[in-house]
């Protein structure tokens, strides 16, 4: 008997209208003769989900006969958002599915609206990995992701009383349409116990099971898998006996443990429990991911050569890490290949040197991951030793280099090495200088004075696995995610590493996907471009843009232009308006800045300057006040939950609103809105009605930045630093089209030194805002820490350290020129346009031909159409 061949569902409007009436009957769980939003959403993602899974099932066969060379993308997060309106419009049936809805009498956006977004991750690096998930299978490459599906994925944020608070975000709480349990995909993950005869014996097991979603390509019948692993406590673990006698919490103790590991995305990591938790996160992800990835490799091997070669590993996969939490990919592949398949040292060395890949997201070094190595040992013993192994290997490999002293030398190696804080020759935690041996014949006295002398010693500091410098030792390639932050770590962060082997470091400047940031996010702006282009090629090839800027004077694309900025603000302003309940003048410009809080990204820069906009209107006459451009800045973004001077900003910025937006005084000239809970489908609304977007980072501390991208497809100017990828913005769109202010990043350091000497001068109007904000203007508050740490004052952080004092005047300087292009809104309307025109770089689609090409060795493999 054959399976069914790949049939095709019919997919016309009325066939689409039935199926989903049949699925509001038999699946979407809704109370009989109801059809509310929540059952259409349900029914309409069930006959969504099912022509996706004839496109995915079709690729999944065809890569496992046709046996491609496969790339894995490892990812401790993806910010994937909603599923059904990208579905719908990658797979070409927006329209069909907006008419077999209405015959029910609702409107497709409002049932796409019901779904909760996936946020499975933090920020920039999840949301590139989403964005880099569409695109590889808009190209056809051959990639799978991997990652965790986290219970609750980045909390809640909610506004109370001024002040930012979480709560868990029960993304799943509705069941999960677009997921398939892959029962018999399922692999042991071992942790503790203890290496005997060269063997581990684990003191437990917790068993990995897959979830698969499909990601559609677009204009492709090709579908990819995301993986994400889920711990499935098995019943062995539910302690019955306990139970039965009556101690009913403790029977599902054993239970609680295991499925802990998948509850949360990033757990405080304060706690030693925490850490703990947070390393045995990223093992599971790495040994469940390793484990499919060789067993996929060997049932192909198996079915397309016969037997397995292992020396061919490398030429059918490539492994990416994204960032270093899927560090111990390496360090997982090596025990597997040795361990487990029985190959020796070197050759399994060979074989993870030439497969693995890392991506570094940051140069901040509070994110360079260091694991304790007493507890790395504890919870991963056979790894510890093989990491031993591994740094051993490399500091015997090292040669000083001439001219270099022995001295330097060592400090050198101390740098690169993966072990930090150990003996060099044992690599174990130093010795302290001989004990006294027992029996010694040292009198009384000696004894207290040697272990008085012990006790004033400074205790050694832990020894450490440094997981970058692993990860730049066992990759193939290490790449840094925007030209300027690519140089950062070649001469900074890793320039030993790049002296050593230059050949290793490339540069992969981020993109995003145009087709959730441009062609379904902003349908108004995405039929002018379409019409002026003659063509929707555009959304696969984003580089046409181009062919917009020889119209960028024409009036009547202006206008079509600026009708297609409105309606997007109207949208944005409805969405303000039921959020927060504020009112925003349409005619105003909107500027925004969204990404999570952080000292770093300089919120309070923004915030400050707001204080200082609304202090100067105060100030003026009625004459004077009709000059004012009306503006609305809008902030978004969540500040991590243990992470005090973040939620200090978000409670200043709310305070300033509050005031601001309540001062009849100053009515449509200057509104003030933070966003709460800004997440995917929030930027989705916010990006397209923006007309100036703040990308204002101290310069050398944003790696590249991603919604810089978003929002310049979409139109919108910038008001940034040379930092990250704004350095490639201003090169595309044209220093004249971009509004540059700050210290660059080779000023940053002698701004500092000057500030720590006691030479900083505060510009007086910086001063100024500073005693405003002071002054308790804004709801009574004084937010005397938050601002200290911009004054560096003992005990209030590093003395502004982000530059801020510094930076202040030219800023306003910026915002002061901005303001003048927008009275020219003719000027105006050009810059947007010739903005969207060179925006073609930042498409993701660019950044993965890169990856493909250049580090993975992957090419496209389209499947046959349906
Ligand atoms: C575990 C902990 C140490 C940790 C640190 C940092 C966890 C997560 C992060 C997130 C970092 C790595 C991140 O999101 N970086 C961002 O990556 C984006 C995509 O490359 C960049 O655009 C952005 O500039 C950078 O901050």
């Amino acid at each position: 008997l054959a399976l069914p061949s790949a049939s095709l569902l019919p997919k016309d409007s009325a066939a689409l209208a039935e199926n989903i009436g049949y699925h509001s009957k038999y699946t979407a769980g809704g109370l009989p003769l109801r059809f509310t939003l929540p059952q259409a959403y349900q029914a309409t993602a069930q006959s969504v989900g099912e022509r996706l899974l004839e496109r995915w099932d079709t690729t999944f066969n065809n890569f496992e006969t046709e046996n491609p060379k496969m790339a894995y993308y490892l990812s401790m997060e993806y910010l994937h958002g909603r599923t059904l309106s990208n579905a719908v419009n990658n797979i070409g049936l927006h329209g069909e599915y907006k008419d077999a809805l209405l015959k029910f009498g609702h409107k497709l956006e409002e049932v796409e609206s019901e779904e909760k977004d996936a946020g499975l991750g933090n920020g920039g690096l999840g949301r590139l990995a989403s964005c880099f998930m569409d695109s590889c299978a808009s190209l056809d490459l051959p990639v799978w992701g991997y990652g965790l599906r986290y219970k609750y994925g980045l909390f809640k944020q909610k506004i109370e009383d001024g002040l930012q608070a979480e709560v868990a975000e029960d993304w799943l709480d509705m069941s999960n349409p677009w997921e398939i349990k892959r029962d018999l995909v399922t692999y042991q993950v071992k942790f503790s116990g203890a290496v005997k005869n060269g063997e581990w014996v684990a003191g437990d097991e917790i068993q990995a099971t897959a979830y698969d979603l499909p990601i559609p390509g677009y204009d492709t019948t090709n579908t990819i898998s995301l993986r994400l692993w889920n711990v499935e406590a098995e019943s062995g673990r539910f302690d019955l006996k306990s139970f039965n006698d009556g101690d009913h919490l403790s029977a599902h103790k054993s239970q609680i443990k295991a499925e802990d590991l998948c509850s949360v995305l990033y757990p405080g990591d304060d706690s030693a429990e925490g850490k703990e938790l947070r390393l045995r996160q990223q093992y599971f992800l790495c040994s469940a991911s390793m484990q499919d990835i060789v067993a996929t490799f060997k049932r192909r091997q198996t079915a397309q050569v016969g037997k397995i070669n292992w020396q061919s590993f490398p030429e059918k996969v490539s492994v990416q890490m994204n960032d270093t939490h899927p560090a111990l990919s390496a360090p997982e592949l090596m025990r597997i290949l040795i361990d487990v398949e029985g190959l020796d040292w070197k050759t399994a060395w060979n074989i993870v040197k030439k497969t693995c890949n890392y991506t570094n997201h940051t140069i901040l070094p509070e994110a360079l991951e260091a694991w304790n190595m007493e507890m790395m040992e504890s919870l991963l013993p056979r790894h510890m030793e093989i990491i031993t192994r591994m740094d051993k290997e490399f500091r015997s490999s090292l040669r000083r280099s001439s001219g270099e002293s022995i001295e330097d030398f060592q400090a050198r190696l101390e740098n690169m090495a993966i072990l930090k804080n150990v003996d060099p020759v044992t690599l174990r935690k130093p010795e302290r200088k001989a004990s006294i041996k027992v029996g010694s014949k040292l009198s009384a006295a000696a004894v207290v004075a040697k272990e008085e002398q012990d006790e004033a010693e400074e205790p050694l500091p832990d020894p450490v696995v440094r997981m970058a410098n692993m990860s730049v030792i066992s990759a193939a390639h290490v790449n840094g995610v925007a030209a300027i932050h690519t140089e950062i770590v070649k001469a900074e962060t890793f320039n030993d590493f790049y002296n050593l082997w230059p050949e290793k470091f490339q540069n992969k400047t981020n993109g995003v996907t145009p087709r959730r940031w441009l062609a379904w996010c902003n349908p108004a702006l995405s039929k002018v471009i379409t019409k002026w282009l003659g063509t929707e090629e555009w959304i696969s090839d984003l580089t046409l843009l181009k062919g917009l800027e020889k119209h960028a004077e024409d009036p009547a694309l202006k206008a079509e232009w600026v009708e297609a900025k409105t309606a997007m603000k109207v949208r944005l302003a409805e969405y303000v308006k039921e959020n927060t309940g504020y009112d925003i003048p349409l005619t105003s410009m909107f500027d925004t800045q969204i990404k999570r809080i952080h000292e770093y990204k300089r919120q309070l820069l923004n915030i400050m300057a707001v204080a200082y906009r609304y202090k100067k209107i105060k100030a003026m006459s009625a004459a004077e006040r009709k000059d004012v451009v009306p503006k609305v800045v809008m902030i978004g973004g969540k500040a991590f939950a243990t992470y005090v001077q973040a939620k200090r900003i978000v409670q200043l910025i709310v305070a300033v609103a509050k005031t601001v937006n309540n001062d009849s005084e100053i009515g449509d000239l200057l509104k003030v809105v933070f966003i709460p809970n800004y997440n995917v489908s929030v930027a989705e609304v916010l990006i397209p009605g923006t007309d100036i977007c703040q990308q204002i980072s101290t310069a050398g501390m944003e790696a590249s930045g991603t919604s810089n991208m978003k929002f310049m497809m979409n139109g919108s100017l910038t008001i940034g630093t040379l930092d990250g990828a704004n350095v490639e913005i201003r090169e595309e769109a044209g220093p004249e089209h971009f509004f540059l202010f700050g210290a660059t990043e080779p000023e940053i350091p002698g701004i500092r030194e000057d500030r720590a000497a006691g030479k900083f001068v505060p510009p007086p109007t910086f001063a100024e805002t500073m005693d405003y904000i002071k002054s308790g203007v804004f709801g009574g508050e004084t937010f005397e820490e938050l601002l200290g740490s911009l004054e560096g004052n003992e005990g209030f952080g590093r003395g502004d350290y982000f530059c801020v004092g510094h930076d202040f005047p030219s800023y306003v300087e910026q915002l002061e020129a901005v303001d003048e292009h927008w009275k020219d809104q003719d000027k105006w309307v050009t810059s947007s346009i010739i903005n969207t025109a060179n925006s073609g770089k930042f498409s993701s689609d660019r950044t993965i031909d890169q990856y493909a090409r250049e580090i993975w060795g992957v090419k496209p493999h389209a499947v046959p159409e349906l």
